[in-house]
């Protein structure tokens, strides 16, 4: 079975383990949200990207659902001892060497879909990870009062400020020239089945989904998602802060109207949502928490079989 997934960062990733588990002869594909990307210190960070990499791979700090395990931060107190900024990112000694491979890369003229190809040949996370675009996809995010607007870049919203100031928009920049990364569109032309984890559906699905014509490839296709809010708030992340600053209720009504139809046909709630639906789409409730490998392997299990009915 060909299995592609739209993939942000932490949840999505969790989620594809038990995918694995679950499918493990399948195909998947996973397109992999870049619009958190950042350049640090001249080295260019792939957030979404590696954590799919690191989870699927094994070397994942899985208390934090990013980074790197047993990492150490020398080369981060060495910069702050320089009064280097940014020092409210934390970049550890071994996630660097990941970006200093990529980083170079690129300067040499690799693709970003080249290079994650590279550095999975390392990780072997034993699914197909491309990038969303190979062309820059930025998200910042437009914060400020009326007369005061200024945007800042995602990570800075994100980690700098713990999302805390409102967001005022969500701007992808690049959106309206990127394009889909070699590969994006033939694996969704070619998929049995689509899936959207519960990743965070505004900066990580929604970014993705305004790539040029992935929304398009997507609409003939089954696709099933599983929704990133539990009640009235998100299971992880700060999806709240998102889905409120573009006016969208944090429910997963809300969240399931948001991608809409045709886009999605199967919905997968959890047991305190089932009164959620939309024509047009099969929704069920089942449990969402991915809190142990089993749940999460019985969570996209749930998905599968969804996916036959939808
Ligand atoms: N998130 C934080 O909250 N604090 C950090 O210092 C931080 C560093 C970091 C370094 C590399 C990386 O790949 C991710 C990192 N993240 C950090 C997480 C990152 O902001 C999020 O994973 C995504 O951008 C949101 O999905």
């Amino acid at each position: 079975m060909r299995i592609v997934c739209l993939a942000g960062g932490i949840g999505g990733a969790r989620f594809l383990r038990g995918l694995k588990a679950a499918a493990p002869d399948a195909d998947i594909t996973v397109i992999g949200n870049t619009g958190d990307d950042i350049t640090l210190f001249g080295l260019r960070v792939c957030p979404d990207l590696d954590t799919v990499m690191y989870t699927l791979g094994g070397g994942i700090n899985e208390d934090q659902g990013w980074g790197r395990a047993a990492e150490t931060f020398t080369v981060k107190e060495e910069l702050a001892a320089y009064g280097m900024e940014p020092q409210w990112f934390g970049l550890g000694d071994r996630d660097v060497a990941t970006h200093i491979v990529r980083t170079q890369m690129l300067s040499a003229g690799y693709t970003l879909a080249e290079v994650t190809q590279a550095l999975c040949a390392r990780w072997q996370p034993g699914v197909r990870l491309i990038p969303m675009t190979n062309d820059r996809a930025e998200t910042h995010v437009v914060v400020g009062e009326e007369h005061a607007r200024r945007a800042i870049h995602f990570q800075e919203w994100w980690v700098r400020e713990r999302a805390s100031i409102p967001a005022q928009e969500f701007a992808v920049i690049g959106a309206d020239v990127a394009q889909p990364a070699p590969g994006v569109l033939e694996a969704i032309a070619e998929a049995d089945l689509v899936i959207f984890p519960p990743s965070n559906p505004v900066v990580s699905i929604g970014t993705i989904l305004q790539v040029q014509g992935i929304r398009e490839a997507l609409n003939p296709k089954t696709v099933v998602g599983v929704s990133p809010i539990i009640g009235r708030a998100p299971v992880r992340g700060m999806a709240d802060a998102c889905l409120t600053a573009i006016g969208v209720e944090t429910t997963a009504q809300a969240v399931l109207e948001l991608y809409g139809t045709p886009l999605i046909n199967g919905w997968l709630v959890a047991e305190e949502d089932k009164g959620v639906a939309l024509d047009g789409v099969t929704v069920e409730a089942v449990p969402l928490l991915m809190s142990t490998p089993d749940t999460t392997r019985a969570l996209a299990e749930a998905t599968l079989s969804l996916a036959l009915r939808a």
